[in-house]
């Protein structure tokens, strides 16, 4: 079988998925086995704990205004792009991908530099279950049930510098295992996001390394991943070999690639337009074809609007 190759790799991530169509091809090949997301949420005991895998959910972080995706569409309907352009097909294209043994590096400006194994995080820190909007700059939005460990607590025992300003995450570079990286060459791999301190030392963000209280599948972000979700859903970079605490802004993938389209903050925000559609709504996945407003910092600012007092938000997109 041939990847079906799009006109332009040189498209960004949103021009190379256009929303309509996926949601009507999706929409045809699910006909006989579709149906509405989950009219409730489901309650821990339900989304609970797989053998080996305990996680609680924490009841503070469970959005009330909205409804849970189907675990079926968390893990069929992926971005992806080291695997696949399509979002149908990242599970395929990701199933022989080897996400163990892996080791996440801390390195940079840190007193505390390590290398930790990933099945040693899970068992020796505990992880636990927060439930979080999840909204991508594509204009769609799920409701996730996410298992890891806050952010916080990994930068805490790195003890960054004085000096240390920013994050930066480093994903996977393994073109073998994954043809995305094959196929589009000219792209500045490994994928790599950032975050400031500040921001990674909020209370929203994880590590995480389950969703819907299994281990995270390969489609998702093997073993380990971020989790932002007041940003739009780029920034929750997949599959983390390093984190390196720097003092200058880190490059990005999808900054490198278009700086005026997708900006280092990317926080969530009804009233600044992406440069090609608007931002204002939302399509919620796994509705035929319903729509939600979509809510500043996608519903945190709570939590999370005191680190942005001094930014200009219309010009930080
Ligand atoms: N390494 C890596 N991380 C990534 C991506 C990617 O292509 N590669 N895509 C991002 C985008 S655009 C989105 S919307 C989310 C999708 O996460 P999900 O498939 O778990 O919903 O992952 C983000 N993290
Ligand atoms: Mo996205």
């Amino acid at each position: 079988m041939f990847v079906k190759i799009k006109k332009d790799w040189e498209l960004s991530e949103s021009e190379a998925t256009p929303e309509s169509i996926y949601c009507q091809r999706r929409t045809l090949l699910k006909v006989a086995g579709f149906t509405m997301a989950t009219g409730l949420f489901a309650p821990t005991e339900i989304l609970g704990a797989t053998a080996g895998f305990p996680s609680a959910l924490n009841p503070k972080y469970k959005p009330t205004d909205r409804k849970l995706t189907k675990e079926e569409l968390v893990t069929s309907y992926n971005n992806f792009y080291e695997f696949s352009f399509d979002k149908d097909n990242v599970e395929e294209r990701a199933k022989d991908f080897k996400a163990e043994p892996w080791t996440l590096e801390i390195s940079g400006m840190v007193h505390k530099p390590q290398t930790i194994d990933v099945n040693d995080l899970v068992n020796q820190w505990g992880i636990e279950q927060r439930i979080y909007r999840f909204r991508c700059v594509e204009a769609w939005g799920m409701v996730v049930p996410w298992d890891g460990i806050p952010l916080k607590k990994i930068v805490e025992r790195a003890q960054p510098t004085q000096q240390a300003k920013y994050l930066k995450f480093v994903s996977f570079l393994k073109p073998d295992e994954a043809p995305g990286q094959r196929r589009a060459p000219h792209y500045p791999w490994p994928y790599t996001e950032g975050l400031t301190v500040e921001e990674a030392t909020n209370e929203l963000p994880m590590l995480v390394t389950g969703v819907y209280g299994k281990p995270l599948p390969n489609q998702n972000g093997a073993p380990i991943r971020v989790i932002t979700p007041w940003k739009y859903g780029f920034k929750s970079i997949k599959s983390i070999t390093k984190i390196e605490f720097t003092e200058k802004m880190p490059q990005t993938l999808w900054n490198e690639l278009a700086p005026n389209e997708y900006g280092f903050y990317a926080n969530v925000n009804p009233q600044v337009d992406h440069p090609r559609w608007s931002q204002a709504s939302e399509r919620i996945v796994g509705k035929w074809f319903a729509r939600q407003k979509t809510l500043m910092f996608n519903g945190y600012g709570e939590q999370v609007a005191h680190l942005y007092k001094d930014l200009d938000l219309k010009k930080w997109y």
